[in-house]
């Protein structure tokens, strides 16, 4: 059972994170309340908010890192979804992009939980990898210790954080999946082989996927009762926009006059005449979601060819954006969606962050899942339903020890470890406000 926690619980939880961010900046009197036995944890910052020092060290950081293929390792580890489940849902490489359903519902419980681990990890190596850096060129490695990974507060950016698009960092490999589509470079290659990545990122540049989540949208996410319809809000649930929805059923009737027996096309249309509950309720039915979001997947690819196109039929693709209007997915794959965009040059080619396979080397992801699991983060301080999980699917180990070794990683962490998040070694300087 999920209960609020009553407000003084709340004020406590606030003051912490309070806390946590004067001692991070060391204002003394902060330092006085903090407790003796634990290291100040440390305090992870928008993207957008970042000083130009914490820029350059997480740069460094993170170039020497996907030059060096210590990314390589993380990129083999997301992709493992058998070993990992780490996913409710995820991206294959086909174009249009079909879903691939978790086997069963832990799969998606363990998102969060599982992504919480793996941040862990990846701020530990870049924190190893900038003090080998450092010891390289002769500076202080102990600029090092208070590195982490900043958070996409894409709700009120926006937009990639300037810094963020002009960092596309060179290097790294990553297995060739299945299902890459005619076209792609990656064609024909064995599956499972590896390729030296080519860094891609085209923010926006997706007709299908090129709306983000509103400020209101997010607080209503973290306004649900417990962790299971929290989790389907971030991951599984979409949303109807009511006002959209006639000029989407025009639209869509345009659409089937266009591609008569596109099943996708039927699917959207039957979906625009269900109500709010139906479409709930539905949410809880994975093969359904997956049905749902393969046809938006699928209208959407229509505007994305059309694009690609020497001469497009613009009313062709006004159509289909009027069409998805009144659907917007649910967040997590609409982020990698919208951050990665499509080569404008080749529709069979999306950027880094939406290769389930590759994405690690773009730091977009982490802010990504930073900013997910800030969601998370501050959805905890009210309440205190856990992820319902049970035996090995409480225990998480992105990175296996022999690959983790060498920064000090590689290890179980234990639902125990991950949440509620008193036992973080970090906190965010804010919590989601909308
Ligand atoms: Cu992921």
């Amino acid at each position: 059972m999920t209960r609020r926690i009553p407000l003084v619980g709340l004020v406590a939880a606030l003051a912490a994170t309070l806390t946590a961010c004067g001692t991070a900046t060391g204002s003394p009197s902060a330092t006085k309340t903090t407790t003796a036995h634990h290291p100040a944890p440390v305090v992870r910052k928008s993207a957008a908010a970042m000083t130009p020092a914490e820029i350059d060290r997480f740069e460094r950081a993170y170039s020497y890192a996907v030059a060096k293929g210590y990314f390589d390792a993380f990129n083999d580890a997301h992709f493992d979804h058998h070993r990992n489940r780490n996913h409710g849902f995820e991206l294959t490489s086909a174009a249009p992009p079909t879903v691939m359903v978790g086997m069963t519902p832990a799969w998606g419980y363990r998102l969060l939980p599982w992504h919480r681990s793996f941040v862990l990890e990846a701020e530990q190596m870049l924190r190893a990898a900038l003090r080998q850096r450092d010891k390289e060129e002769g500076r202080d490695p102990r600029e090092a210790d208070g590195l982490f990974m900043p958070y996409w507060d894409v709700a009120h950016d926006q937009a990639v954080p300037a810094w963020v698009q002009a960092f596309q960092p060179q290097g790294g490999t990553a297995m060739v999946p299945p299902d890459v589509p005619k076209g792609h470079p990656l064609y024909g290659k064995p599956v499972g082989s590896r390729y030296d990545i080519h860094f891609g990122r085209w923010p926006g540049n997706n007709p299908a996927f090129d709306r983000l989540p509103q400020p209101a949208q997010v607080a209503g996410i973290i306004d649900h009762d417990d962790f299971p319809a929290f989790y389907r809000a971030v991951e599984a649930e979409p949303t109807i926009v009511p006002s959209a929805v006639p000029a989407a059923k025009q639209a869509l009737e345009a659409l089937d006059r266009r591609f008569p027996d596109n099943p996708d096309v039927q699917t959207i249309v039957e979906t625009l005449k269900r109500s709010p509950e139906e479409l709930k309720a539905a949410a809880q039915d994975p093969d359904a979601t997956m049905k749902l979001l393969d046809a938006a997947f699928g209208v959407g690819y229509l505007a994305t060819a059309e694009a690609a196109k020497p001469h497009p039929d613009q009313d062709l693709i006004n159509t289909v954006h009027t069409a998805g209007a009144a659907i917007i997915s649910p967040p997590h794959v609409i982020l990698h969606l919208w951050a990665a965009g499509i080569d404008p040059t080749n529709p069979t080619v999306r950027g880094t962050v939406s290769n389930f396979n590759e994405l690690t080397v773009d730091p977009l992801f982490w802010m990504i899942h930073t900013e997910l699991d800030r969601w998370w983060f501050t959805w905890e301080q009210s309440h205190t339903g856990l992820p319902p999980l049970t035996g090995e699917d409480k225990q998480f180990q992105p990175v296996l020890s022999k690959q983790g070794a060498w920064y000090g990683g590689g290890r179980v962490h234990t639902l125990r470890d991950l949440a509620p998040t008193q036992k973080l070694p970090y906190r965010y300087d804010e919590l989601f406000r909308p």
